[in-house]
Order: structure tokens, then C-alpha cells, then sequence
């Protein structure tokens, strides 16, 4: 099989550089954008900052009266957030990124990946130059500027992504995957948070390259099929997700049957949140947020029905999908008097994940 190219390109400073393109005087000045949540002039949260502000110490998420503390004395403007504005630079530069890649997957306002497998023959090397020219473009019809890693999947083109920013362009030929990846912390891989990097810590799995020389067995049995499967993949800079136009991903589900035949709510939702687990888990490794919870039944006598409900707006969170599934069943239990033999839940209309404003709280959490 010939390899693929994937490129990930990633707006550099993406609010703040808007903000320089339409008041360029602001371009040698520290840029604080922000949230400001109206109760006191200066309480809300910073969204991004530009280079200049970053060197002083002013990070997303952090509070603003504390970035306000780290320019003291300084030029610093503080704006607050316009989203209208970005959306409609993100849709342009997205309109110039489609006429360079047989699909395109829109990450966030300002991320997208590329196939550009056929456009550039499976090379590495013309990708190189395919990559300036696509940047070189942008920064001449948008102001914009950007920053491109290259590899075989997007999971190593994300690594190498945010390897180096901003204005980069970092290429990761397949022969070069593995030692790219093995000095790397585990937590550059996606799935891998807080909890999972420390159970990795006390594994003795510190970079990408230790986690390559644990065993399958002992990843699946730590991290149940799914995540175990995922890890031992990823730390080999496998990943064989296509770049996915929005909206052609699937729904993830689970079926089983009940021990009994049942219409007791609580012996079906156990059933139901050990499926949950599994779904979750699976849905975690994919960075998207859902939009549908939809639950399966088969009766005692072998009929079969499904319900769904579609939530007003994208949701991540687990408790989310039992909830719903809750809601689900006891209507549906309401509709029937036939006992449960087999039931099922299921999560879909999956869009990708907007960068969300991080809690306040967050910022004093240690990370
Ligand atoms: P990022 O790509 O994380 O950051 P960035 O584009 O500002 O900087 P760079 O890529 O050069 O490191 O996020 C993209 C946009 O998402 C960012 O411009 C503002 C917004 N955002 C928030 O609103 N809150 C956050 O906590 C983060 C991290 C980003
Ligand atoms: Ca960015």
C-alpha cells in the first residue's frame, strides 16, 4: 500500500493575530484577548495571547487580572473576544485549504487537516514545498500566517504540529516516525490526561518510547481493549483514521443481553453504563463532541425497536449519554408491556471539537 501525506495546520495565535490584521499598530505590542465575563472590568479569563505577551508569562485560561499583573508597565492592549470576526477569517483560509487537498477535516475554528496524498504523489519531499506554497498563499490573500506539520497519519502530524511554532513546518517522513516519537512525553499523545500519564508514570512509562516497549497484553489489561489497543498503535505512530470530511463519522454502540429478561430500569441502566465505559473510552480517543444519544432494545419475544434523541447542542461529557439513555428507556418501558432481553446505547453526530474558554477554576488546579 503507498503511504498517505496528511498535513495538520494549526493558526498561529489565532484571536490575537486577527486582532494584528485588522490594527497592525498593535503588532509590537503585547495582545491579551479575552473573555470578559462583566463583573468586575477586569474579571474573565485570557482565550490567547500574542507571541510578545506570551514571554511575559500570559497563558490561555489564565485569569486576566493576572495577565494585566504580568504586563504591568508594559504597551499591553486587552480585547475582548469576537468571535463573528475569527469565524469569518477561519471560513476563508478553510475556502483556500479545500482547493489544496482531496479531503479536509475542520478540527476547530483554527485547525484543519489535509489529504494531500494524491496532489503531492505520496512525497515527502514535494510536500515540503506544497506546504510553503499553501502558506505562502494564505499569508498573501488573508494576512494569516500558520503552522503545518507533515506526516504519514494525523496523529503524527499533530505531534509534529506542535512541535514547532509558530510559522512552522515540521515533516515527518514514515521512516523518521519512530525516532521522532521516542523521546517525546506520553502526553503529547491524544487520549493521554492527567490520570493516564500518571498510571503510565508509575508503570515506568515516561515518553512515547517507553510506552512502545510495553506489551500489548499488559495495555489491555491496564487499560481495558479499546484504550490498551489505541496506546500500543499510537506509541508506533500507527493511525489509520482517514482525514474526514465534517459529518461522515459513525456512531460508536454498544449491544448485550441482559442476564434476565427485565422492565426493572435499574438492572437495565447497569447493563447500560457498563456500556457506557466502553463507548466513552473509544469516543475519548476520537477529540470530537457528540450531538445524538440513541438507545436499541429486543424484546422477549425477539421484536426490536431503537429510539434516539439528538441534544440541542454538542456534549462530551459521560454522564451526558446516561442521562439520556435513562430518559430514553423509561419512555419507551412506558410504550410496552413486554419484558427486555437484550439492550444497547449508542453516541452519534459527532462534530469536532470547538476549542472551549477553560473554567477559571481550571487555571488553579495543578496541571
Ligand atoms: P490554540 O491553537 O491552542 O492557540 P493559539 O492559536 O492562540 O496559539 P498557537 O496555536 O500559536 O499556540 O487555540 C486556538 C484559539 O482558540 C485561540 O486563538 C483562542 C482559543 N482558545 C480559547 O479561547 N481558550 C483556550 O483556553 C485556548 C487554549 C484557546
Ligand atoms: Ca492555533
Amino acid at each position: 500500500m503507498q503511504n498517505r501525506v496528511v498535513m495538520l495546520a494549526d493558526f498561529d495565535y489565532f484571536f490575537a493575530q486577527c486582532e494584528e490584521l485588522r490594527n497592525p499598530a498593535l503588532k509590537d505590542k503585547p495582545v491579551v484577548v479575552g473573555v470578559y465575563s462583566g463583573r468586575t472590568e477586569i474579571s474573565g479569563a485570557v482565550s490567547t495571547s500574542n507571541y510578545i505577551a506570551r514571554k511575559f508569562g500570559v497563558k490561555s485560561g489564565m485569569p486576566l487580572f493576572l495577565a494585566q499583573r504580568k504586563l504591568e508597565g508594559t504597551d499591553a492592549v486587552f480585547l475582548p473576544v469576537d468571535h463573528v470576526y475569527y469565524d469569518r477569517i477561519s471560513e476563508r483560509i478553510m475556502g483556500i485549504f479545500r482547493g489544496y487537498a482531496t479531503s479536509l477535516e475542520q478540527v476547530s475554528v483554527d485547525e484543519a487537516y489535509l489529504d494531500v496524498t494524491e496532489q503531492v504523489d505520496c512525497s515527502f519531499e514535494s510536500a515540503e514545498d506544497y506546504a510553503k506554497k499553501m502558506k505562502a498563499q494564505v499569508k498573501m490573500e488573508v494576512g494569516i500566517s500558520f503552522t503545518v506539520g507533515v506526516g504519514p497519519n494525523k496523529l503524527v502530524s499533530k505531534i509534529a504540529c506542535d512541535s514547532q511554532k509558530p510559522d512552522g513546518l515540521t515533516i515527518v517522513t514514515p521512516d523518521e516516525v519512530a525516532c521522532f516519537l521516542s523521546p517525546l512525553p506520553v502526553d503529547r499523545l491524544l487520549g493521554v490526561g492527567h490520570k493516564i500519564s500518571a498510571k503510565m508514570e508509575s508503570m515506568g512509562v515516561k515518553t512515547i518510547g517507553d510506552l512502545a516497549h510495553v506489551d500489548i497484553q499488559r495495555l489491555v489489561v491496564t487499560f481495558g481493549r479499546v484504550l490498551g489497543v489505541y496506546f500500543f498503535n499510537a506509541a508506533r505512530g500507527i493511525d489509520n483514521e482517514p482525514v474526514q470530511e465534517a459529518g461522515e463519522a459513525e456512531s460508536i454502540g454498544r449491544m448485550g443481553t441482559l442476564k434476565q429478561d427485565t422492565r426493572d430500569i435499574e438492572v437495565i441502566m447497569d447493563k447500560i453504563d457498563e456500556q457506557i465505559e466502553d463507548i466513552y473510552k473509544e469516543f475519548c480517543t476520537k477529540n470530537m463532541s457528540y450531538r445524538l444519544v440513541g438507545i436499541s432494545v429486543v424484546m422477549t419475544n425477539l421484536s426490536g425497536k431503537s429510539r434516539s434523541k439528538t441534544l440541542e447542542k454538542p456534549i462530551k461529557d459521560k454522564q451526558t449519554i446516561h442521562e439520556v439513555a435513562q430518559e430514553l428507556f423509561d419512555k419507551y418501558l412506558a410504550e410496552t408491556e413486554l419484558a427486555i432481553r437484550r439492550v444497547g446505547v449508542r453516541i452519534g453526530s459527532f462534530v469536532k471539537e470547538e476549542r472551549k474558554q477553560k473554567q477559571l477554576t481550571s487555571f488553579f488546579q495543578p496541571s
